[in-house]
């Protein structure tokens, strides 16, 4: 077998296939129908466990022209067609971000914007808050996956990654995608997420906190959004989602102001508040479900990370805008100063106890400090890029050394088999997401490193590393699958998503990432396929019911959005 990239490559970009074979391979130009005349070198990459054999790479850069193309070789075997173009990856970036339209709660998605996937308006009705007789209107919001729960760490983590991406590459965003916010001067990533941070917002309590999530008590059946009527409910506060609302909030002040200054200065001051009861409340309150409830837990056994992040942002945001804007919220402007050291030494403590308890934050273990669980290297990205530097050199040097650890680790982990950053133990639930995050790392070292004085070549192979990341996503893998629907030759059709299994299309929206592989076989459909002697890279299912290794959410996209954007910029 012959896998490769089934949505293929930029012209300039290096090329790379993966076979299960050695041999002579050749390119055909599926235009010309005829072999081009280019060299491709096969290197024997040893056995790989994941994959369950053994693999040779095939280096294919030379071919640069613009075209249609396939790889075959001398014994018959060919691999799916590629394109070569120079925005290969503009229609998948797009429905990558699209998709967190179809996403939407509590709004009607009409046939202009959805086409056949238009639906109905769906949780309107107002949340309860148990243990009292209130009911609150917690409007807007994305569904977080193949549930219709809304979970706040998990919204503000995929908002992170976009508007991350935005602030540090915005000439990747300048296609509209068509919702219905298109065409209003603002760009559609950020019309897009607002529609999350607006959710948000309703779920801070005056006093700063911010609860865990709004769902129903158990999951419902497979139904669309409009019939789910089970009763939703606010669930407690955590430190967690607080935290994370606390940093998504100040990238939201800085973010926005050009578009729209007073929802800005809106969400600096509701991060501020955040950031009061992180202060006051330093305890880490991990949530479990209560009795009864079965809906996502997103539990965390710290928040250390998170804090670190929040007052990483506080500190830097406050900053930014705190000198252009009207800061009677915050205090006079003495306090401002004693404010902003506060931030500092939380930020000190947070990091200290976090590269503490991570001797190996290098990659080794599942800690990209990309997700949702760990968010160190959104963290590190706050400080290192603050373009005024208001954490010193200290807080930088250990952050971008961070950072720098988990490229190089990642960068290693390529060195045989696959030429992927991924070892057996790393096919988690949801390990699509572990396989982008690490090219996340890999992006935001390098162009952290070409700030400074650093050698551009470290910067190109981070690069390099990063790219094959999504060449496995896209189709160069054990399985040649390719983990985005409607993309490549191979696409996976059936996520366990409640909507697409419930809106009787033949095929589903376009632009959802598969979660992927998971070894730890948690679903019973996945058990029916693969046991413990299955090699990682194939437990995995392409049926609605695998939710363990076929699921879709938020977080995944975002992850995969920010670097195909950085790749299509
Ligand atoms: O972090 C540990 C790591 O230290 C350990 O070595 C490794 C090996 O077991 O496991 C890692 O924990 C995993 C954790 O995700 C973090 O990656 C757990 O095994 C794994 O079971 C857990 O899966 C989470 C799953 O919920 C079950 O809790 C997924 O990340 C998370 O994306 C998923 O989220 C669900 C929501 O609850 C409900 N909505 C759908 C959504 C997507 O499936
Ligand atoms: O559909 C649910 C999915 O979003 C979750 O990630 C998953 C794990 O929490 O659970 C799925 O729901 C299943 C539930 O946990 C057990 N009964 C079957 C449900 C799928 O229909
Ligand atoms: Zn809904």
């Amino acid at each position: 077998m012959i896998s490769l990239n089934e949505t293929g490559f930029l012209p300039e970009a290096d090329k790379l296939a993966v076979s299960d074979h050695d041999g002579t391979f050749r390119i055909i130009d599926d235009n010309e129908k005829k072999q081009v005349d280019v060299n491709i070198s096969v290197t024997e990459a040893g056995f790989d466990e994941t994959a369950g054999s053994d693999i040779y790479r095939l280096d294919f850069s030379e071919v640069r022209d613009p075209g249609i193309y396939h790889i075959e070789s001398a014994d018959g075997d060919c691999s799916s067609t590629f394109k070569v173009e120079p925005h290969v990856y503009r229609s998948l970036k797009n429905a990558l971000l699209k998709f967190f339209y179809f996403q939407r709660c509590g709004c009607a998605l009409y046939e202009k914007h959805a086409g056949p996937f238009k639906r109905g308006v769906c949780h309107s009705k107002t949340v309860k808050v148990p243990g009292t007789d209130k009911e609150l209107p917690i409007k807007k919001g994305w569904h977080d996956a193949g549930d219709y729960g809304r979970y706040s760490s998990a919204g503000a983590v995929a908002v992170a990654h976009m508007l991350y991406a935005f602030e540090l590459f915005p000439e990747a965003f300048n296609e509209a995608v068509n919702i219905p916010e298109s065409g209003n001067g603002i760009p559609d990533v950020l019309n897009e997420c607002r529609y999350e941070l607006d959710f948000l917002s309703e779920m801070q309590d005056e006093d700063g906190g911010v609860h865990h999530k709004v769902t129903s008590r158990v999951f419902c059946g497979f139904v669309m959004p409009e019939e789910d009527t089970f009763d939703q409910e606010l669930f407690s506060v955590t430190s967690m989602s607080t935290a994370d609302f606390a940093a998504v909030m100040c990238i939201a002040s800085r973010v926005y102001e050009p578009y729209d200054p007073s929802f800005a200065r809106d969400c600096l001051h509701q991060a501020y508040l955040a950031g009061q009861w992180l202060m006051e409340n330093p305890e880490n309150t991990d949530f479990r479900n209560p009795e009864g409830c079965n809906t996502g837990e997103y539990e965390d056994g710290s928040d250390v990370d998170e804090r670190m992040w929040a007052f990483a942002e506080l500190l830097r945001t406050d900053h930014y805008i705190g000198h252009e804007h009207d800061r009677s919220f915050a205090g006079a402007d003495q306090q401002v100063q004693s404010r902003q050291d506060r931030y500092l030494a939380h930020l000190m403590t947070e990091m200290d106890l976090y590269i503490k308890d991570h001797p190996h934050s290098d990659g080794r273990s599942t800690d990209d400090g990309f997700g949702w669980q760990d968010v160190s290297s959104l963290g590190a990205l706050a400080v290192v890029f603050d373009p005024d530097n208001y954490a010193g050199e200290e807080v930088r040097g250990k952050m971008l050394s961070m950072l720098c650890k988990r490229a190089d680790a990642f960068v290693a982990m390529q060195d045989d088999g696959y030429p992927l950053s991924m070892t057996d133990k790393d096919y988690v639930w949801g390990s699509n997401m572990v396989v982008a995050n690490r090219a996340n790392v890999l992006i935001i070292t390098s162009l952290a490193l070409k700030k400074g004085e650093e050698v551009p070549e470290k910067c190109q192979r981070y690069e390099e590393a990063a790219m094959n990341q999504v060449h496995y996503i896209l189709g160069m893998n054990a399985i040649r699958t390719s983990y985005v629907t409607g993309f490549g030759e191979h696409p996976f059709k059936n996520p366990h998503n409640r909507v697409t299994a419930s809106d009787n299309i033949d095929r589903p929206f376009p632009g959802m990432l598969s979660g992927g592989p998971c070894k730890l076989l948690l679903d019973e459909e996945i058990k029916k396929s693969a046991d413990e002697t299955t090699p990682a890279q194939k437990c995995y299912k392409d049926h609605y019911m695998s939710y363990s290794t076929n699921e879709i959410a938020i977080y995944w996209n975002s992850s995969l959005l920010f670097s195909v954007a950085f790749f299509d910029r």
